[in-house]
């Protein structure tokens, strides 16, 4: 990896050139100009009152320094840590509310525009929320669920209703150390509560309620959020699609979606294709509507129809400068405030959709469920309105890399069994056998602050290389997606032979594209799955996996890794460590976390180093379940481990001499 680039995406690393040619200012110019303040950098500096802001610095601050109300480094560290998580919770799981008000008001056909599209999902949901779902109109099962859903955001006591999908041993370590979660509100209210001046001090005490709130993140938020986009919108399964900047169209109406909700999105996909504005565009000298997207909105509309990405969060700008965006819808998290400014140089018009969020300089038009389409024809009238407007200007680009996505947990378990017997034994008994080494969640932003994607480009590569299977979501999706890294062609030129060998045999790349960042909530249940079909760890932590976000810079992130961490995964973060400051907090995240739950969170900056930690926590977990000792080469010459074909015919044979039908 180039260290002098801004970019490791080539694309993007021109139109930065012609940025500074023409100089615009972009994210990776501020980031240069910009240095990150150390001692905040570091969690050293408290402002949670107005006696300060308070700076816990010195050479013995760790043991000497206090702020004026006299709280320790080691207690502001782990505030701020746990205000982290209490953002990013709050994030994820406002957008599941919304989803959830979304499906109510769909189920009372309050929302015309949306319909019940995945109804095996919403029945495999209801099944697990025990709610009775056979022979019942399907809208009111799904009032059902939207009431059970909406009943963990306001739940006082208790918990909540999925803490039941993790493995009773993982549920059991939950209880023993008090992270249950119990209401997702209360959990982040209780956070900033906990961290707010003169409550909690007790660093440890303070990080497990951290804890506690990523669970309700990741059990609650994400997992409520990315359930019902499936039932609304359909469980992904593979689909082709395309990404980088040369998704635009020259000769087209360009209106990108950018942000994290699906709804608006899947309107917008399907307004964009009709008839009579197709015509209108054409009306306006253009041959057609393009539709693309970019960060989470982009996966989730990605993964559902191909629409092509445009790439993830350091790509939003550069894409405007590409002269060819007509509109650029933004609803929540992600939106870099700069793109309204900047798209004034351009024709771009920036339409704020949400009503939580607006930008001075950008054009608001409220989105609300009970009128989607109408509001999805107005902006893509909007955007085939500006299209004249469109001039020579910007850094026209043609590249563009096809990709598959598509891998929900629904798909994966299908892809080991088919129909009939759908399981994960296939993926265990690779493992086991040492042919894949183990798994590896490569999430998270990509970041202006080190060569733009390089990060996750680097590892998914090395990754690959030494038989480890890369789920992928968020912008490290599209950091891959961007690289030409999710075709199945890439197993056959990159993996490691083991690896290699199981992807050829089911027709997968060896780097899975699983979605947005809620559906980082998708690695959760498929490690259970893995936990409960056996043969490896009886619960998440211990399995021979680990969570990677290298480039990440989003307090969602912070969230997302500490229920990796909660639920049992080493985690490591890229970049400098947000609790460096204190020693006593580092340790509590990485050793006694493990110790309590098999899980920990590291901030690890040099890429090579998260390489070999992530490989040694592979490896000793390996040890550990004492399967077989991974050795590299092994595999390759023989092809018989996941011929489903095969697999097919012994278990029809099987189940013709038992008289079992199927
Ligand atoms: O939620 S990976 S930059 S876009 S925070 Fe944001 Fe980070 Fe991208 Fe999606 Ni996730």
């Amino acid at each position: 990896m180039d260290k002098l680039l801004k970019s490791a995406n080539t694309s993007a690393e021109q139109i930065i050139k012609w940025a500074e040619e023409h100089k615009i200012e972009t994210c990776f110019d501020r980031a240069e100009k910009l240095k990150p303040c150390p001692i905040g950098e570091s969690g050293a500096c408290c402002r949670v009152c107005h006696m300060g802001p308070c700076r816990l610095i010195g050479k013995n601050a760790e043991e000497e320094a206090m702020g004026v109300c006299g709280a320790h480094l080691s207690t502001v560290v782990a505030r701020n840590l746990v205000r982290m998580i209490a953002a990013g919770t709050a994030a994820h799981s406002d957008h599941a509310r919304d989803m959830a008000m979304t499906l109510l008001a769909a189920a009372t056909g309050e929302a015309k525009d949306f319909k019940i599209k995945d109804v095996k999902k919403l029945y495999r949901v209801a099944g697990i929320l025990e709610i009775e779902f056979e022979g019942r109109p399907v809208n009111d099962v799904a009032k059902d669920v939207a009431l059970k859903f909406l009943e963990d955001f306001g739940r006082q006591t208790g918990e909540l209703n999925y803490v039941k999908r993790a493995p009773k041993k993982t549920q059991e370590r939950w209880k023993k150390w008090g992270i249950t979660p119990r209401g997702i509100d209360r959990e982040v209210v209780e956070a900033m509560h906990r961290t707010s001046i003169g409550v909690d001090h007790e660093p440890d005490h303070l990080l497990t309620h951290g804890l506690r709130t990523a669970l309700a993140d990741g059990w609650g938020g994400c997992m409520v959020s990315s359930d019902i986009t499936d039932i609304l919108f359909g469980t992904p399964k593979p689909i082709k699609a395309e990404a980088s900047f040369g998704i635009f169209k020259e000769d087209e109406v360009n209106l990108i979606v950018h942000g994290h909700e699906p709804t608006l999105a899947e309107i917008i996909v399907d307004v964009a294709s009709s008839a009579d504005l197709i015509e209108y565009a054409k009306s306006k000298g253009a041959k057609g509507i393009n539709l693309g997207g970019m960060c989470c909105t982009a996966n989730e509309v990605l993964m559902r129809h191909g629409i092509p990405t445009a790439g993830g969060f350091t790509n939003q700008e550069l894409g405007i400068m590409t002269g060819l965006i007509d509109a650029m819808t933004v609803d929540v998290q992600c939106i870099m405030p700069a793109i309204a400014e900047l798209s004034k140089k351009f024709h771009t018009k920036i339409i704020t959709t949400s009503k939580k969020a607006m930008i001075q300089g950008a054009v608001h038009v409220e989105y609300d469920e009970h009128h989607a389409r109408e509001t999805a024809e107005k902006i893509v009238r909007m955007a085939i309105d500006n299209y004249p407007n469109r001039t020579k200007k910007g850094s026209h680009i043609t590249d563009k890399f096809p990709l598959i996505a598509g891998f929900s947990h629904e798909y994966i378990e299908y892809m080991q069994g088919g129909r009939w017997r759908a399981s994960f034994r296939p993926l265990n008994d690779a493992i086991m056998a040492g042919r894949i080494r183990g798994a590896v969640g490569l999430a998270g932003c990509d970041n202006p602050r080190v060569p733009s994607t390089g990060l996750h480009r680097f590892l998914a590569m090395e990754l690959i290389r030494n038989d480890v299977i890369v789920l992928s979501t968020g912008c490290g999706s599209a950091a891959c997606g961007t690289a030409g890294y999710l075709t199945p062609e890439m197993a056959l030129e990159n993996a490691g032979p083991g690896l290699r060998e199981v992807c050829e045999a089911i027709g997968i790349p060896p780097i899975l594209h699983l979605g947005a960042c809620v559906d980082n909530s998708r690695i959760l249940t498929i490690a259970a799955a893995m936990a409960a079909e056996g043969g490896l760890s009886e619960e998440i932590g211990g399995m021979p996996a680990v969570g990677i976000a290298p480039e990440w810079m989003s307090e969602k992130a912070i969230a997302i890794g500490c229920y990796f961490a909660a639920s049992g995964f080493p985690v490591i973060f890229g970049g400098e460590s947000p609790v460096k400051a204190s020693k006593e907090v580092t340790k509590l995240m990485t050793e006694t976390w493990f110790e309590r739950f098999k899980g920990a969170l590291h901030f690890e900056a040099d890429p090579e180093k998260i390489l070999v930690l992530a490989l040694e926590y592979i490896d000793k977990a390996r040890e550990a379940l004492k399967l077989r000792k991974y050795v590299p080469g092994q595999f390759g010459a023989e092809r018989v481990l996941m011929d489903m074909a095969a697999r097919r015919e012994i278990e029809k044979t099987a189940r013709a001499h038992s008289g079992v039908g199927g």
